[in-house]
């Protein structure tokens, strides 16, 4: 295998508005960044990505951009983002940017062109259409609620906005907008980043019938008409001609509702599309018949059916995973399927172990690597986010109680990852010395920073290991993936195996108890290696033994 330098490599993600704020005006910033630097050097990461970080009305915390060449006022100022760059690469950290490209803000000056007249030449950088029967084009649901389609009463048309209203959806069968969009890729590369997270590219090309959905239940679910849609592999390839080639970028897509097959083509280098993708079916396992707002248990066999599905899939297809348990959009794991009460250490490192000896690239959220929960806020004041607001009317227009769609706010929602970083005991976690845009969680006293570092068994020190143990131990990169014990109730384990080497992950993910035995039909283990990994102190050199609560090992054999 030819290998690329992103194989080996862990990213961690910053979201810059809630990472650390240096001007007290309770919002992160591009210096607050440059003053962590040496903390995501003591982690050992080697690549950061930066969520938007450019001009904005801020609607959508940046994914709504209103100019790709210029940097939030609020983040700081393009020099600052020059040092940013230049102080990381000074470490041997690398920086990708997320470019948004499905959509713009609805104040780019794109839009504002466009939505001037009908006439004007910017009118087809946009998705226009005339109504049906006194109704928008088609029935198709924005992702955050409500008609995808909104009216703009002056040229009486609608255009399309896959996600917030002020997000509207560029049209990618125009030239135009493709060129626009790789020359403005171009001018990042060329000022030094090295490489990109695309913002839900796989939604770019739209079925050109643009018909009505009437399978779903309710009617309105549009996804099959734009997600990897009819032409979007052949626009990856052209922007990889014309950005990417000759370059020795890294590119990874944000993939929504996808399929193994599309993440095969998007990723494998033969192809010339992108590097590596993330795609979400492993966190839909608590969404019970797909829908998300509700409170509900996580299915644990499917959650590792489809983990190994992606494992083995990818592999076989010569694609490339990213692997994440968290992300922006995303509750915090330890919460969601651990235990961020009684077993925080060692559910938090669990968690990690499982997806950090898969094949791929592992992405780490920030707070992530100190064990950071769900916030639990109790008022719809505390709560930030646009889906949010939309799915708490929603709700309430459909009657449900109050304290109803609160329950599943609390564990749904968006906010839960954007609580401000935790770095100490102080004020506001030191995040800020003025007021933050949203609550810290409350338990900033005991889980930050500043106290992980102190601790020699904090669960910051386990992420360092992980990433060290990635780039020591060859198989993690290369090796076979074979999950043990599909049908197991409580134990993720599973083998990975090259020519030289052999690794078994075992993981407990429950509270109780439960004996681990390695199946009679693994002829491969012959017990000459070692435990390597644990996140019990008390661990044991054995591989077949009674596993504590939340308890994982792994055990590398030559
Ligand atoms: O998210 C795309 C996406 O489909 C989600 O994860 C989305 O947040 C979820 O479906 C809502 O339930 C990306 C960004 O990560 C997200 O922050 C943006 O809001 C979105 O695109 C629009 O740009």
């Amino acid at each position: 295998m030819n290998e690329k330098w992103w194989q080996k490599s862990v990213v961690y993600q910053i979201y810059p508005k809630s990472f650390r704020d240096t001007t007290g005006n309770g919002v992160g910033d591009i210096q607050g960044i440059i003053e962590k630097l040496d903390y995501l050097n003591k982690l050992g990461v080697d690549v950061i990505w930066l969520t938007p970080i450019y001009a904005s009305p801020q609607n959508d915390n940046g994914y709504d951009i209103s100019n790709y060449f210029s940097i939030h006022p609020e983040y700081g100022t393009m020099e600052d983002f020059e040092r940013l760059l230049k102080e990381a690469h000074d470490r041997g950290i690398k920086l990708i940017m997320d470019i948004v490209v499905n959509h713009t803000s609805t104040e780019h000056e794109w839009f504002r062109k466009s939505q001037s007249s009908s006439q004007n030449p910017y009118r087809d950088f946009y998705i226009w259409k005339d109504g049906e029967n006194d109704g928008p084009p088609t029935n198709w649901q924005s992702k955050f609620g409500g008609s995808a389609w909104q009216l703009d009463k002056e040229t009486n048309q609608y255009y399309l906005h896959l996600f917030d209203v002020t997000q509207a959806d560029l049209n990618w069968e125009n030239e135009k907008v493709r060129d626009e969009v790789y020359q403005m890729m171009n001018f990042w590369l060329d000022k030094g980043v090295d490489g990109f997270r695309l913002d839900v590219i796989n939604l770019i090309s739209k079925d050109q019938r643009f018909p009505d959905d009437d399978g779903s239940v309710p009617p309105g679910d549009g996804r099959k008409f734009y997600t990897d849609g009819p032409r979007v592999h052949e626009f990856l390839h052209e922007m990889n001609q014309n950005v990417f080639k000759g370059r020795q970028t890294m590119t990874v897509g944000e993939m929504s509702s996808t399929t193994l097959e599309d993440c095969i083509q998007y990723s494998n280098p033969n192809k010339e599309e992108l590097d590596m993708t993330f795609n979400f079916h492993h966190l839909k396992v608590d969404y019970p018949n797909g829908e998300k707002w509700t409170k509900a248990d996580f299915d644990f066999i499917e959650l590792k059916q489809i983990l190994s599905k992606w494992q083995v899939g990818m592999q076989q297809g010569g694609g490339w995973n990213a692997l994440f348990w968290c992300n922006h959009d995303q509750p915090r794991v330890v919460s969601r399927f651990g235990d961020d009460e009684n077993y925080h250490n060692e559910s938090a490192k669990m968690l990690a172990t499982t997806i950090h000896f898969m094949q791929g690239t592992p992405y780490i959220y920030q707070g992530e690597e100190i064990g950071m929960t769900n916030p639990g806020f109790d008022t719809i004041e505390k709560y930030r986010d646009v889906e949010s607001f939309n799915i708490y009317n929603i709700k309430k227009a459909e009657g449900i109680p109050e304290e109803e769609i609160l329950e599943i706010l609390k564990e749904k929602s968006r906010d839960n990852a954007r609580t401000p970083m935790q770095w100490d005991d102080k004020e506001n976690a030191g995040f800020t010395t003025g007021t933050p845009w949203i609550d810290p969680a409350p338990n900033y006293p005991s889980i930050n920073a500043e106290k992980a570092v102190s601790k020699r068994d904090s669960i910051f020190y386990y992420y360092q290991q992980l990433i060290k143990l990635r780039k020591e131990y060859q198989v993690i990169t290369d090796g076979t993936y074979q999950l043990l014990l599909p049908d197991h109730l409580a134990i993720f384990a599973y083998i990975r195996e090259n020519d030289q080497e052999w690794m078994l992950v075992v993981n407990n993910f429950y509270d109780k108890k439960v004996p681990f035995q390695l199946p009679e039909d693994i002829d491969t283990f012959d017990g000459s290696g070692e435990v390597i990994l644990s996140n019990y102190p008390e661990a044991t050199e054995k591989v077949n033994k009674e596993l504590l609560p939340y308890e994982s090992f792994v055990y590398y054999q030559k």
